[in-house]
This record gives structure tokens, C-alpha cells and sequence, in this order.
């Protein structure tokens, strides 16, 4: 598209929202605070760099064998910028423990990692113009193997995954203090059994026991917020997962911790849109793992559905910005992965934008006064109003390719960088 062309339309479509009574500019100002947390492991299927072969466990899969996954820390960063390039406005970058640079100080196991074994992501981060986000790993390690980690029997075990958080936690502060941007931490655990258990109480003792003494070490709220996510059931924790649903939203509403809402992990048809403005009310923030559910697997590229713009709505609505943290949560090494960030990217921009360019007075004062068909038909329209105008324009104010055209500089990245490897 020319650029003549993407301002002409933005004009149109600006005239067309304030008919409506809304104004476009202030959603496009509004959709440049919006920073994405964009996960780091979609780079190179979960791999890490702690091992050459390092395998994925802890019921999470990657599936697929597209050529030209990142085998290093160069090629995930540079796979991770061009992916920036690409997606228009300022974004953070997720990095999970298993991504430690050892290249200085050698290996090191999970419960000693410090901060200096993550400095060059951090100065990456820097002269990037990146905010980092981190997390715990209790998985893809020999002392997950069985299955259990901060709920495990044997309270060696459960130290060591202790230890190992509270080192990341350490790496998270010190992230967000260099940074000068509270550093999201995040805890998932896989901890959870393929069969019937008899003794479901006793691990979920022990994961509270375990998460109490985590929290016992205190921590700067403007460097780094912790957060905890559950899960429904992972490959191999079909019958029993520990940290469910009902187990952190009362720890995180007994100990005023930010909660993680994965869309992929809950029933198939319950949706986390809906769980927004409850869950405001009782913890103190929320970080989302945006994804996409597609039968079994939770990690889907995320696309533009019904409930992406749900949950988008729901945010807006609530006028929750501030509260709600949005990181994507995906791995689908079937296709190209840097375009997988991208599509998945702009996908969750365009489900606020077109939250933000949502009638929603009107609507409001359909729904105050009963009037129902009214409200129904203007969420309809709503849908089609020139949204997509408004992201084009976004873009080219951002310098970022307008529409379909990243697919042919994806595809030139591919020839000339992921194809070699
Ligand atoms: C797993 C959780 C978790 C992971 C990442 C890698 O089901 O969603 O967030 O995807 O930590
Ligand atoms: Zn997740």
C-alpha cells in the first residue's frame, strides 16, 4: 500500500468513528502504551541453551520440524529483532531461565544461576530499546523428570526448585533495575500425574508450603512483580495438576500476588475473557499468556478469534491497562517462527485496537435502558467498522510494514538468514 493511499483511508475511517463519537487518534496514542511481551522460546521450539539436545518435558510439546530454529543466543536475539522490526510500537521480550549465557562463567545448574549469567540479555535489552520480562523453568531438568517439582515428596527436591526460583526472582530484579521497568516474573510449574491420584492434597500442601517460602524473600516491587499460572492438564498430567485454577487464584487472592491467565489452559469452552473482571477485583494485577487452544495442545499461534477480541474488550472496558500485563505464550515450530511472532503479535494489537474503537458509550446507554436489539446490532456493526484503516495507519506511524507485505520480508529473512542454518 502506498503511504498516500494508508493516510487517505485513515482519514475516511477517523470521520467514520467520530460519527460515532469516537476518537481514533486518541486509540492509536493508546495503542502505542501497549507493550507485548514477546516470549522468547518461541524462537527455537523451547530448546534453551543449557544443552546442544536439549529435550522439552514437563507436558508441553513443540510440534513441527520447520527448517531454520535458532541454535543460539545470536540467532534467538537476532531472530527476536527481526520479529521487532516487523510489529509496529515498543515491546518487551520474555525470557525464561533455560536461555542462560554460560559462554563467560561455564555451566552452572538451575539453583545457582545469578544475574550475571542473563547480563548479556539485559545489554542486549538496553541497546535495544527492550524491557525484559523472566521466568522460573521447572521443567526440561532431571529433577522434573518424575513429574514434580515444587510439590515433590521429597523435600530435597522441592529446596532445589526453591532455590531455583527464588534465584530467578533475584534475576528479575536485577533485570528490572537495570532496566528501569518492573520485570514480570512468572511461575509455572508442570507439577501434576497421568493417572489418578490419591494424594491430591498433600502436593498442593506442599506447593503452598513451598510458594510461602519463596515469598518469604522480599523482593522491590518496582524492579520485579512475581505472578503464578495454572493449568488444566498437560501431555502426561491428564488425571491431576497441582497448580490448578481454584489453587492460585486463592493463593494469589490470600497473598495479594499478581495471577497468570494462559488462554490455553482451561476447558475448551471456558474462556479467561470472561475471568478479567472478576479476578480485578480480588488480586492485585494480572498477566496474561496469550495463546491459542486447538484441541489437546494450548499453544497455538495466537490469531484475531472471537475471544481474542473478548478479552481485548474486556480489558478496555474495564479500563484496566495498567493492571493487566500482555505477554504471548505459543510454540508452533511447523511454520516459518518468526512469522509466527509476527502474525500472533499483530493479531493481539488489532484485538485492542479494535477494543479501543469500540462504541462503547452507546452502548453502555443501550444496555442501561433495556435496549437489547439496539446494543446487539451496534456490536455487530462494530465489527466491521475501518478498524483495519486505523492499524495500517498505526503501522506506517510506527515505520512498520503495512499489511500483508512482512510476509514477502519474512520470506527474504528466511533466503538469506534461517534457510543457511
Ligand atoms: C505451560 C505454560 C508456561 C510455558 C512457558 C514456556 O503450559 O503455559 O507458561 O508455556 O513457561
Ligand atoms: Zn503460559
Amino acid at each position: 500500500m502506498k503511504e498516500a493511499q494508508i493516510k487517505q483511508a485513515y482519514e475516511v475511517a477517523k470521520a467514520r468513528y467520530a460519527e460515532l463519537g469516537i476518537d481514533s487518534d486518541a486509540a492509536v496514542a493508546k495503542l502505542q502504551d501497549l507493550s507485548i511481551s514477546l516470549h522468547c522460546w518461541q524462537t527455537d521450539d523451547v530448546t534453551g541453551t543449557e544443552k546442544a539436545d536439549g529435550s522439552l518435558t514437563g507436558g508441553i510439546q513443540a510440534t513441527g520440524n520447520y527448517p531454520g530454529k535458532a541454535r543460539n543466543l545470536a540467532e534467538i536475539r537476532a531472530d527476536i529483532d527481526k520479529a521487532m522490526a516487523l510489529i509496529p510500537g515498543e515491546h518487551r521480550v520474555n525470557v525464561h531461565a533455560l536461555y542462560a549465557d554460560f559462554s563467560e562463567t561455564g555451566f552452572v545448574d538451575r539453583d545457582k544461576i545469578e544475574p550475571k549469567h542473563f547480563q548479556s540479555w539485559i545489554d542486549w535489552a538496553k541497546e535495544k530499546g527492550y524491557k525484559l520480562d523472566f521466568n522460573a523453568t521447572c521443567f526440561s531438568h532431571e529433577k522434573s523428570a518424575d513429574g514434580f517439582t515444587l510439590s515433590h515428596r521429597d523435600p530435597a527436591i522441592r529446596q532445589f526448585w526453591i532455590d531455583h526460583v527464588n534465584a530467578c526472582r533475584k534475576i528479575a530484579e536485577e533485570m528490572g533495575r537495570q532496566l528501569n521497568s518492573a520485570c514480570i516474573h512468572n511461575i509455572w510449574i508442570p507439577d501434576g500425574s497421568k493417572d489418578l491420584t490419591v494424594d491430591r492434597a498433600l502436593y498442593r500442601k506442599n506447593l503452598k508450603e513451598s510458594l510461602d517460602k519463596i515469598f518469604e524473600m522480599k523482593t522491590n516491587d518496582d524492579y520485579m512483580r512475581d505472578c503464578i499460572e495454572c493449568k488444566l492438564f498437560g501431555i502426561g498430567s491428564e488425571s491431576y495438576v497441582v497448580g490448578s485454577h481454584e489453587f492460585y487464584m486463592g493463593y494469589g487472592v490470600a497473598n495479594n500476588k499478581m495471577v497468570t491467565l494462559d488462554s490455553g489452559h482451561f476447558h475448551p469452552t471456558e474462556v479467561i475473557s470472561d475471568k478479567i473482571s472478576s479476578l480485578l477485583l480480588f488480586a492485585p494485577e494480572i498477566m496474561l499468556h496469550v495463546s491459542r487452544g486447538v484441541r489437546w495442545d494450548s499453544d497455538h499461534v495466537v490469531l484475531l478469534t472471537d475471544e481474542l477480541q473478548a478479552l481485548a474488550q474486556e480489558i478496555v472496558r474495564a479500563d484496566a491497562f495498567d493492571r493487566v500485563h500482555v505477554g504471548l505464550d505459543y510454540f508452533d515450530a511447523s511454520i516459518n517462527r518468526i512469522g509466527a511472532y509476527v502474525v500472533g503479535t499483530r493479531a493481539a494489537q488489532k484485538a485492542f485496537l479494535m477494543a479501543l474503537l469500540e462504541p462503547i458509550a452507546q452502548l453502555r446507554a443501550f444496555e442501561a435502558k433495556g435496549q437489547n436489539f439496539e446494543r446487539l446490532a451496534l456490536l455487530e456493526e462494530a465489527k466491521a467498522l475501518p478498524w483495519a484503516d486505523v492499524y495500517n495507519y498505526f503501522c506506517l506511524k510506527n515505520n512498520a510494514i503495512v499489511g500483508e507485505a512482512y510476509i514477502a520480508d519474512i520470506q527474504k529473512y528466511e533466503a538469506d538468514v534461517t534457510s543457511k542454518r
